[in-house]
């Protein structure tokens, strides 16, 4: 009798693991370990990244403070993410569409949303929402996922067209548990749209852990299902981020089909200032672990040992980015308060019956 066949489950398991290594280009210590994912940037261009990241933890922190202030509504934090925040970005062109999530707001600044129009979305305003023509982005989502059917869309348009260019989006590791996901990385794949999908795995979904996420080892291997390529990277490591966005970048922009990328970083904060305490979720110790792998430390020694960063221009990066912050505040306060009724006149083209009433009812009450 033939003998049957047995299977090795766990040997299948173990097998797709080796397929996906956390790339690398610099330790936390900022010292090259693999100088092939070091990227040709130019001295300029290096120090201008860094001047970023430095300007995005400014302002996390003078986000926060305005926060509780009462001076912005909704916040986001973004220190520990600067890395896959900021050198992610930077390796995309203007004319690439940016679909950030609501922890998104740095690379939609820096893709070409005025500071003070960031400060407007932050309150509910809708002048936040109103882009110019150039800033190829849409405004960040705030239902998780969404944003990547959107990128898949756009990805497939830009493809139509001809264009060389991708959309570009982000979700967390939570997000990456949703259904859109799943829709969007299969039907760009299917269609093989300009797309660069990356998932921010910060180790928390509000408080819920990776690990209860998802029994996959990495998040990148989510891509093999969509038939497309995914990678795993150290999120922390702004050369690393940046090589592995850019050659993603090109493979998509070439018609090849799009990418997921996995950046694996942390969030230093809050998942949000809206009521979230992750002292109940995370421990010091975990917390502390992570801020020794800070991507502005790597950086900063890395850019010090090629004698391109000083403690000098540091505080000046900073002393400017809060100068900005201040005047953008000042415009963002100039522009007139939303009324209700101008929300409800944004709602529709034409208004229904009902939502006509309540506009009347309003105006006569905001006009007392
Ligand atoms: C469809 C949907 N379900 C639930 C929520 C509520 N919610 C807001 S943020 C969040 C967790 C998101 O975590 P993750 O995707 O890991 O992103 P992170 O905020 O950590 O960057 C949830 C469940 C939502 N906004 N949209």
């Amino acid at each position: 009798m033939a003998k049957k066949k047995t299977i090795d489950f766990q040997a299948l398991l173990n097998e797709v693991d080796t397929l996906f290594p956390t790339y690398q280009a610099l330790d936390q210590d900022g010292n090259v370990v693999d100088e092939s994912l070091v990227p040709d940037l130019s001295d300029e261009q290096l120090v201008e990244l860094m001047s970023r990241m430095v300007w995005s933890r400014v302002l996390d922190q003078r986000s926060t403070a305005l926060n509780r202030q009462g001076r912005l509504g909704f916040f986001a934090p973004t220190a520990g993410q600067e890395a896959s925040q900021l050198a992610s970005h930077f390796a995309f062109e203007k004319e690439d569409v940016l679909l950030p999530g609501y922890r998104d707001v740095p690379q939609l600044i820096k893709h070409g949303l005025p500071l003070y129009q960031a400060f407007l979305w932050s309150r509910g305003h809708v002048v936040g929402n109103e882009y110019k023509d150039d800033l190829q982005a849409l405004p960040p989502q705030i239902i998780i996922g969404a944003q990547y059917v959107q990128a898949a869309g756009v990805a497939l348009g830009l493809k139509k067209r001809g264009k060389k260019n991708v959309a570009f989006t982000y979700t967390g590791d939570g997000g990456s548990s949703q259904g859109d996901f799943y829709e969007a990385i299969n039907f760009a794949g299917a269609y093989k749209a300009n797309g660069v999908f990356y998932i921010q795995n910060n180790g928390f979904a509000i408080s819920t852990p990776r690990d209860q996420q998802t029994a996959a080892t990495t998040l990148a291997q989510k891509a093999v299902a969509a038939g497309i390529p995914g990678i795993q990277v150290d999120g922390m490591d702004p050369l690393a981020v940046y090589t592995v966005s850019k050659l993603a970048r090109e493979w998509a922009a070439n018609g090849n089909g799009p990418v997921l990328i996995e950046a694996v970083t942390y969030r230093y904060g809050a998942h949000t200032l809206s009521g979230d305490d992750p002292t109940r979720y995370r421990s010091k110790e975990l917390d502390d672990e992570w801020q020794k792998k800070d991507p502005l430390i790597r950086f900063r020694n890395y850019l010090q040992n090629k004698g391109l960063w000083t403690k000098e221009q540091e505080e000046e990066v900073m002393e400017n980015a809060k100068q900005e912050i201040k005047d953008a505040i000042a415009e963002a306060d100039k522009v007139p308060k939303q009324k209700v009724s101008d929300f409800l006149k944004n709602m529709f083209e034409e208004q229904p019956q009902n939502i006509q009433e309540q506009i009347k009812f309003y105006e006569a009450k905001e006009s007392k």
